[in-house]
């Protein structure tokens, strides 16, 4: 069999799974955010800033997170996510650059999916391979740092064209980096004209801001406006 048609037939398999998970999720009006990026960008610290935010809530308002953290090694993700008390596994995909839709239905299978609201997942660093795997998600959500490059969007189009936000992160560093966000922006919109955009950094920017998006788009998917295509 040629290298194409057995990439085509493991994409194939995927989607079937994916196809099985979007259904569950829909069954138990799950929102479900599939985010991408290169090694290092800040998945994992906007996550962290997530997490606490969540738990400032009231218990009674708070959203029920999950979360799946995808690395080719080490637990680092999950043990630094698991400090807020919500339910975290590690997915250690063991020299795979992308998590696959088998690996997160192997994952969730011992957690009650009908107890959650949210289920986050951070996919491994890397701006290609993650962006051909359906996950069965309501949105891929690319993340781009300061430190990486105003052209990532034109050279790595894929990913921008599949995700619904664009999060340009460590924009407290942009004082210090010849950074244009604005050409960043601009060419991400090429890419994609709906794009959305949200800047933010660990010193807080953008949080208000990204937790309204998760909260709209979850309220969305409860009442049934939003089902996962
Ligand atoms: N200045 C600054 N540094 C940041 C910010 N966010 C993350 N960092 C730093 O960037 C480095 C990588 O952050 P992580 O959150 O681990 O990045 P990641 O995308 O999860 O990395 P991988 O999971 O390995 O792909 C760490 O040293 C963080 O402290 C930010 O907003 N501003
Ligand atoms: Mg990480």
């Amino acid at each position: 069999m040629s290298q194409i048609a057995v990439e085509k037939k493991v994409l194939n398999e995927n989607q079937k799974i994916a196809a099985e998970l979007r259904e569950k999720f829909r069954e138990h009006k799950i929102l479900v955010v599939n985010i991408i990026s290169s090694p290092g960008s800040g998945k994992t610290t906007l996550l962290e800033r997530t997490l606490d935010r969540m738990n400032q809530e009231r218990t009674d308002k708070r959203m029920r997170v999950v979360l799946l953290t995808g690395d080719l090694q080490t637990e680092n993700d999950a043990t630094r996510l698991a400090q807020w008390g919500f339910p975290v596994k590690q997915i250690i995909t063991g020299g795979t650059c992308h998590l696959d839709a088998k690996m997160i239905e192997r994952h969730l299978a011992d957690w009650p999916l009908e107890s959650f609201d949210l289920l986050i997942i951070e996919n491994v660093g890397n701006l290609v391979c993650p962006t051909s795997y359906d996950l069965g998600e309501h949105f891929k959500i690319v993340m781009l740092s300061v430190t990486e490059g105003e052209d990532k969007p034109l050279k790595y189009p894929s990913i921008f064209v599949k995700s619904e936000l664009m999060i340009l992160s460590k924009v407290d560093l942009l004082p210090y980096v010849p950074f244009s966000a604005e050409l960043a922006k601009s060419n991400a919109r090429s890419m994609h004209p709906g794009i959305q955009i949200i800047e933010t950094s660990s010193k807080g920017d953008g949080l208000d801001e990204w937790m309204k998006w998760l909260e709209e788009k979850l309220a969305a998917v409860k009442s049934g406006e939003l089902i996962s295509a």
